[in-house]
C-alpha cells in the first residue's frame, strides 16, 4: 500500500504563521518529496549519505539559513524550524548532516570567528562546495564535555593540537572540523580552532555498525600533533559556554525535526488505519484503543508544534533562554520517540518492514534522544532552571 504524505495540522497551525514562513515549509517539503523519500530507503539499508543532495540543497539556501550575510539566506528562525521539521521528515540523518553543516560549523564561524576565517569558510559552507563537522564529544566525555582531554599547545605562531573525539558527525566528508580544545598555558580555557581535515596527523574514520541514522555519516577523529597556524583560533571562543552556544542553535533544530519525523510517523499510521482490516471486515482505525493511539499522537504532535513556535517567536525576538531549547528538544524528541512506536504498533508486522518509513524514524530517534544532550540532561537543565540548584 504505498503511503504519501498530506501533512499533520489539527489546530489550524498555518494560521500562526506568516505567507513567507509558509512558502519556505512548502519549498522545503516539495523538495524532501521529490529528492529524498524516493531514495532514503535504500540509502538507509546501504547506510549511505545520499551525497547528490548536497549541492541542491545548497541551492534552496538550507546551510546557515538563519545567518545573514556571507550568501547566507536570512531566515527567520521559525523558517529556519520549517526547513528542519521538513528534512526530519524525510530523515533524521539528513536533517543532522544540514544542523552540522549550518549550526555547529557555520554558526561558530559567524558568531566567534574573525572577518578574514568568514569570508573564507562561510560561502564554501553555504554553497556545499566545502563540509565541516564539529568535534566536542570524546571516548569518555560524552555528557560532560567539560571534562575533554583535546589539548591546544602554542608553539611559535602555531598550535599543535593532540586528542581524540568520537562519534562525529559528517567527520570523514568534512573540509573543515570545529575542534574544541583546552589551550595549555592558558588555563586549560576551551577554545575552538578550524582544522582542515587534510593537515598531517588528523584522521577520520568511521563508525560502522550503526542501527539508527544509517543515511548520515559519524565517524571517529584522531589528532596527533596536528599544526594549525594561530589564525586558525576563533579568536571570540573561550570557554565551555562557546561551544554549548552552538549547541543551542542545533538543538533548536532539532526540536523542529522532530515533530516532522512525529508527522510522518502519525500520517503514515492513520492512513494505514484507515486501511487495514480486521474483525467483521472494519478497518482497525474503528477500534477504541486504535483511536486511542491516534488521539494521543494528534494531541502530543499538536503540543510539540506550538511548544517550538513559541520558542522560535521568542528566539526570533533573541529572548530564547537555553532553558526554553532544552525543553522544547526534550519533550518533542520524546514525544516523536513515542508516536514513532506507537504507529509501528498500528502497523503490525508491517510497521518493521522498511517498505514504511516509521522504523527507520524510530531507530533514528534513539539517536536524536541522545545526542545534543540527552534527554536526561535536559530534564536536569530545566531542574536547575526552575530551582536554582544543579544536579548533573
Ligand atoms: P556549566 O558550568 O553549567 O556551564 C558552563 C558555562 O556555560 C553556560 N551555559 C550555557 N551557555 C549557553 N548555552 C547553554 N546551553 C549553556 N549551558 C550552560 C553556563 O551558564 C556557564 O557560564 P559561565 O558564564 O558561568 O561560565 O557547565 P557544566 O560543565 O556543568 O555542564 C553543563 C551541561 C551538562 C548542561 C553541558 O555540559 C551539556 O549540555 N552537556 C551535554 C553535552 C552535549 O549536548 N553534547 C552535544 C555534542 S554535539 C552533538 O551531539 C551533535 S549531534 C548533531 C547532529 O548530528 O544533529
Ligand atoms: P554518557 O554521557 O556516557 O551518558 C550515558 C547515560 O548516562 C545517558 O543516559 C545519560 O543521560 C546518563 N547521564 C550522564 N550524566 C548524567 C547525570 N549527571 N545525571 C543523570 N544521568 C546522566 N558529538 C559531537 O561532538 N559532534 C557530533 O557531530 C556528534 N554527532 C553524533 C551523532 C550520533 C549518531 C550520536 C549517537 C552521537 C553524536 N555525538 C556527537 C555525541 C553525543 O553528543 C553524545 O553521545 C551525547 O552527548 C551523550 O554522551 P555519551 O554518549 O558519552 O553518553
Amino acid at each position: 500500500m504505498a503511503i504519501k504524505f498530506r501533512g499533520v495540522d489539527f489546530l489550524e497551525f498555518d494560521s500562526l504563521l506568516s505567507d513567507d514562513e509558509r512558502l519556505v515549509r512548502d519549498t522545503a517539503r516539495k523538495f524532501i518529496e521529490d529528492n529524498l523519500i524516493p531514495i532514503i530507503e535504500e540509502c538507509n539499508r546501504a547506510g549511505r549519505f545520499p551525497r547528490e543532495l548536497v549541492k541542491p540543497m545548497a541551492e534552496l539556501g538550507f546551510y546557515g539559513a538563519s545567518l545573514k550575510g556571507y550568501g547566507c539566506a536570512g531566515m527567520s528562525n521559525v523558517e529556519y524550524g520549517l526547513v528542519m521539521q521538513e528534512l526530519e521528515r524525510g530523515d533524521s540523518g539528513v536533517r543532522s548532516f544540514v544542523s552540522v553543516q549550518s549550526a555547529l560549523v557555520m554558526y561558530p564561524i559567524y558568531a566567534f570567528g574573525s572577518e578574514e576565517q568568514k569570508k573564507t569558510w562561510l560561502p564554501a559552507l553555504q554553497s556545499g562546495e566545502k563540509l565541516g563537522c564539529f568535534g566536542l564529544t570524546e571516548p569518555d566525555f560524552g555528557s560532560n564535555p567539560g571534562g575533554m582531554r583535546t589539548r591546544a599547545r602554542k608553539v611559535g605562531k602555531e598550535y599543535v593540537l593532540n586528542g581524540e573525539k568520537m562519534w562525529i558527525t559528517s567527520g570523514s566528508i568534512a573540509d573543515v572540523a570545529v575542534i574544541w580544545a583546552k589551550v595549555e598555558g592558558e588555563d586549560n580555557k576551551i577554545r575552538g580552532f578550524l582544522v582542515e581535515t587534510d593537515r598531517p596527523g588528523f584522521r577520520a574514520e568511521d563508525i560502522h555498525g550503526k542501527w539508527s541514522l544509517r543515511a548520515s555519516v559519524t565517524s571517529s577523529l584522531s589528532m596527533q600533533d596536528v599544526h594549525v597556524p594561530e589564525c586558525n583560533l576563533m579568536p571570540k571562543s573561550g570557554g565551555l559556554k562557546s561551544p554549548l552556544m552552538c549547541l543551542n542553535q542545533a538543538r533548536y533544530g532539532i526540536a523542529w525535526g522532530a515533530v516532522g519525523a512525529a508527522m510522518a510517523c502519525y500520517d503514515c499510521a492513520l492512513q494505514y488505519s484507515l486501511f487495514r482490516k480486521q474483525f467483521r471486515e472494519q478497518p482497525i482505525a474503528s477500534h477504541q484503543l486504535v483511536q486511542e493511539k491516534l488521539a494521543w499522537m494528534i494531541s502530543e504532535i499538536t503540543k510539540g508544534q506550538l511548544l517550538v513556535l513559541q520558542v522560535g517567536r521568542l528566539k526570533d525576538k533573541d529572548r530564547a533562554g537555553f532553558q526554553h531549547i532544552s525543553m522544547a528538544k526534550r519533550n518533542n524528541v520524546w514525544m516523536a520517540l513515542e508516536c514513532a512506536r506507537l504507529s509501528r504498533d498500528i502497523l503490525g508486522a508491517n510497521g518493521v518492514a522498511d517498505e514504511y518509513p516509521i522504523f527507520r524514524h524510530m531507530a533514528n530517534l534513539e539517536s536524536v534522544k541522545t545526542y545534543e544532550g540527552t534527554h536526561d540532561i535536559h530534564t536536569l537543565i530545566i531542574g536547575q532552571s526552575v530551582t536554582g540548584i544543579e544536579a548533573f
